[in-house]
């Protein structure tokens, strides 16, 4: 646990309610951060608002209902909108088939929130930045983005536009102070997102991490924390971090 320091200002994070989303927004609360947790299940914001005081603004979002996303930086209390750190959190895996088996609907879901989502958070809270001179921009993106593996299809095209997508920002931001991060986590248990990728088998989502020393949510936070705490002419555009168990994927080979 860290000890809370002084005032850095206000931070958005979403996909909160659980996993890396919360453990982000615990470690920057510690670190001094105001932060607003956005998710859809409003219950478990609550509770994590109440573990943490008036440092966090719990606030119930689903980043696909675009009018809720539009609305956000006018709809948030005023002293709430002047979010000087956005973390594209939230985000998921559907099915692990490969393309020829895949449900369109799982390929869906994951470009409205995977990239569509993260869009429509971004355009909304961006043109503020700008204007105030400050801020910071942090996706949680994911090796999938460039190491393609079996039945990582979409999701990891959906990583790799999250990865381009910031360069494309720090491009257009090149003479603002604003700064844009991508975080490329590898392997990490202890959130929800096996079990979301195989709808709920939790005999096949705990397969995953066996006999694995997976990172854990809080590992991301860390990297969030560290990215965000950089001197502000200092940009870390891309960091990309796995467990030591882990390591880039050998190109497949089909042997008859
Ligand atoms: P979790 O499934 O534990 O968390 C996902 C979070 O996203 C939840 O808080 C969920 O909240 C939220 N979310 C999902 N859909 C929406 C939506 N439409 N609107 C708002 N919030 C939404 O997974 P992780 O914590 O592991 O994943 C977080 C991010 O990290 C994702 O982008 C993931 O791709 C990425 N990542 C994960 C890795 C891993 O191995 N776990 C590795 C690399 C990257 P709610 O359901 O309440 O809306
Ligand atoms: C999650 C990590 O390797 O399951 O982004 O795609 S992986």
């Amino acid at each position: 646990m860290h000890a809370p320091s002084a005032p850095r200002g206000t931070a958005l994070v979403t996909g909160a309610s659980v996993g890396i989303g919360q453990a982000t927004v615990r470690r920057l609360a510690a670190d001094g951060w105001r932060v607003v947790a956005c998710a859809r299940r409003a219950q478990a914001l609550q509770a994590l608002a109440g573990d943490l005081g008036g440092a966090v603004l719990p606030w119930p979002l689903d980043v696909t209902d675009d009018a809720a996303v539009a609305a956000l930086p006018q709809a948030l209390p005023a002293d709430w909108r002047a979010v000087d750190l956005l973390v594209n959190n939230a985000g998921l895996a559907l099915g692990r088939e490969p393309a020829q088996q895949a449900d369109l609907a799982d390929w869906r879901a994951m470009v409205a929130t995977n990239i569509t989502g993260l869009l429509a958070v971004t355009h909304a809270l961006l043109p503020g930045m700008v204007a105030r001179g400050r801020g910071h921009v942090v996706h949680i993106g994911s090796i999938a983005a460039q190491f393609a593996y079996p039945g990582g299809n979409v999701y990891g095209a959906s990583k790799a536009f999250v990865r381009q997508l910031g360069y494309g920002l720090k491009a257009d931001l090149i003479a603002t102070p604003v700064r844009v991060t991508v975080i490329e986590p590898g392997m990490v248990a202890g959130s929800e997102f096996s079990l979301v990728r195989f709808k709920g088998d939790a005999a096949r989502a705990a397969a995953i991490y066996e006999g694995a020393e997976p990172m854990q949510p809080e590992d991301v936070a860390e990297a969030v924390a560290w990215v965000a705490a950089q001197p502000a002419h200092v940009n870390v555009s891309l960091l990309q971090l796995m467990p030591v168990g882990q390591g880039p994927g050998a190109v497949s080979v089909h042997r008859r």
